[in-house]
């Protein structure tokens, strides 16, 4: 199928650079340690590198307040050091993706510090003033509006007071960004990850939002997240930037809030907008009403019901990204599998669960290696911006302290952020200096050197199953048809491609199980290409007709469909 692009076929790894590999010995990750660590992501097996925000920055949201979008943070290196990078990156066959922020950028950004010095700036209107805020809330807790006390006037911030939002309404801030990536195109970069780029387009009037009961500040999402003018953006953005160019290239935009419906909007391709998009659903599951702190367990089923409706709603139009870990996004195996006596036949079924989907999948660092959630003991070792926030303002409101740090241990986003697992030497040889945020404990037995010649390690897993993408045409194109969506135990689907279909079992459990499927004589002779049941541990008895899966067990089987 070589009609359709690139990147159907590709696996995208992000590295978050603060916390991947240090060169330098002042404690954070920089552009030299990724360099001396690419063979590692070509031993992997991964298409594409995404770089989260190197830009100079003040680093209140590390990184994701950009001050100035074409030249490297001193922390991380030079644009010389980026240019080798970049180089470096293209010659083992890879691609490489810059973050960018395009909704907002650093209070400390020029073109911020211009607007803000007064009404009559040039600037002025490149971003939100209005001399009586609305009530919104920002995605950090505090109101999304501060006074600047210098002209009595207040600036939108959906973000910190750091990220004062861009108003994209006014066409030189568009032409100014468009500008900036053209530039990073003519580098040599492969395409860009958009940061909230669903909240780039605003209702200009600005309306107050709903507030919950009991609350104080709105919700502003239906006046921010699907924009009057949103489609006319992306798809002018696309034009002015990639219009006319020879390449390869890939986008994808990060979408709070996105609906299916609107995401094969955003990713149709005959409407030139963004190739795959990041939706939330699925990451939303355990949240309560109170939000992603408001911690509950996963319904299974309703993981299936939200990935089956993602698969069936971009099946014909659209394409889909595949994603459990980020930046911002507790780790995997802590949240949804086990991070205890079954952490790696967890962080392996739940590897194997989400890459055998139709789409294009992510994997973050670390989570190849099936790092762990970070066992924080005191709100004192928080230092994320919107965990900090949140805990603040939870104990504002007389929330129990331990109940806000069980929270915070659970959700908080410097779980993903603690440094990287390269061996079992001092701080798991991410530094030799002092690392910033202390490394996790489990070092000692989960990092990569532990994994890297152990096929049966979760890194030999990850890269089995970017294999398997590269080499089975049906793990990239074939259609996707959800069995036994009812159980609360067992994940199971087939893909089908021509003559071949794919069977994944899942067992989503630390308990045995049973799957029933009809039809089971249809995959007697069907051959193993991954997992299975571990002859060191009890079989597992089912009745005719069904599979009796262990513990933590995937299976995936494959058979040629005659006539
Ligand atoms: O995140 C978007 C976003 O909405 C976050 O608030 C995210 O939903 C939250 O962290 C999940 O708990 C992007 C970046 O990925 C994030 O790191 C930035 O802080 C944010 O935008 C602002 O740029």
């Amino acid at each position: 199928m070589s009609d359709h692009p690139w990147w159907t076929s590709a696996v995208v790894y992000q590295i978050w650079p603060r916390s991947f590999a240090d060169s330098d010995s002042d404690g954070i990750g920089d552009l030299g340690g990724i360099l001396a660590r690419l063979d590692y992501l070509a031993d992997l097996g991964v298409d594409v590198v995404w770089l989260s925000p190197v830009y100079p920055s003040p680093q209140d949201d590390f990184g994701y307040d950009i001050s100035d979008y074409q030249d490297i943070d001193p922390l991380y290196g030079t644009l010389a050091q980026f240019d080798g990078l970049l180089a470096a990156v293209h010659e083992r066959g890879m691609r490489l993706i810059l973050d960018v922020v395009l909704n907002h950028t650093s209070d400390e950004h020029p073109w911020f510090v211009e607007s803000r010095s007064g009404p009559d700036s040039p600037k002025r209107d490149w971003y939100w003033w209005r001399q009586r805020p609305n009530n919104w809330r920002s995605f950090f807790s505090e109101p999304a509006w501060t006074l600047d006390a210098g002209s009595g006037e207040y600036y939108l911030h959906l973000f910190s007071a750091k990220q004062p939002d861009l108003n994209w309404e006014n066409p030189q801030v568009r032409q100014a960004i468009y500008a900036m990536l053209r530039w990073w195109l003519d580098r040599g970069v492969d395409g860009f990850r958009m940061d909230v780029i669903n909240m780039i387009s605003k209702d200009p009037a600005l309306p107050d939002g709903w507030v919950p009961p009991g609350e104080s500040l709105g919700h502003g999402f239906p006046h921010f997240l699907y924009g009057p003018r949103i489609h006319e953006y992306l798809q002018e953005m696309h034009r002015e930037v990639f219009g006319g160019r020879e390449g390869t290239f890939l986008t994808v935009g990060e979408m709070p809030g996105v609906s299916v419906e609107q995401a094969r909007r955003y990713t149709d391709p005959a409407r030139g907008e963004v190739d795959m998009v990041f939706q939330f659903d699925h990451v939303g599951l355990d949240h309560g009403p109170g939000g992603k702190y408001d911690v509950r367990p996963l319904d299974l089923r309703a993981l299936k019901a939200s990935f089956g409706h993602w698969q069936r709603g971009l099946a014909e139009v659209g394409w889909n990204s595949l994603y459990w870990d980020n930046h911002d996004q507790p780790r995997i195996v802590s949240r949804w599998g086990d991070d205890g006596e079954h952490r790696t036949r967890s962080a392996k079924a739940l590897a194997a669960l989400l890459h055998l989907h139709r789409g294009t999948p992510f994997i973050y660092q670390g989570e190849e290696l099936g790092m762990t959630n970070y066992p924080f003991a005191s709100l004192e070792e928080i230092v994320d911006i919107e965990g900090l926030n949140y805990a603040r303002e939870a104990l504002q409101s007389g929330a129990d302290a331990c109940d806000v740090l069980d929270a915070v241990r659970a959700r908080g986003r410097d779980n993903a952020r603690t440094p990287m697992q390269w061996d079992d030497g001092p701080d798991a040889g991410f530094t030799t200096g002092t690392p910033w945020l202390p490394v996790n404990p489990n070092y000692t037995t989960v990092n990569a050197a532990a994994q890297r010649d152990d096929p049966e390690s979760v890194l030999g897993h990850y890269r089995r199953l970017v294999e398997l993408r590269h080499t089975l045409p049906v793990v990239v194109h074939g259609d996707f048809t959800m069995l036994m969506p009812d159980d609360a135990q067992v994940y199971a689907f087939t893909r089908r491609w021509q003559d071949t279909e794919l069977l994944v079992l899942v067992n989503v459990s630390g308990e045995p199980a049973t799957a029933v499927l009809g039809e089971l004589d249809r995959w007697t002779d069907a051959e193993l290409m991954l997992g299975g049941p571990d002859p060191t541990l009890p079989s597992v008895d089912s009745p005719a007709g069904s599979v009796g899966l262990q513990p933590w067990e995937h299976r995936v089987l494959r058979r040629v469909v005659d006539g």
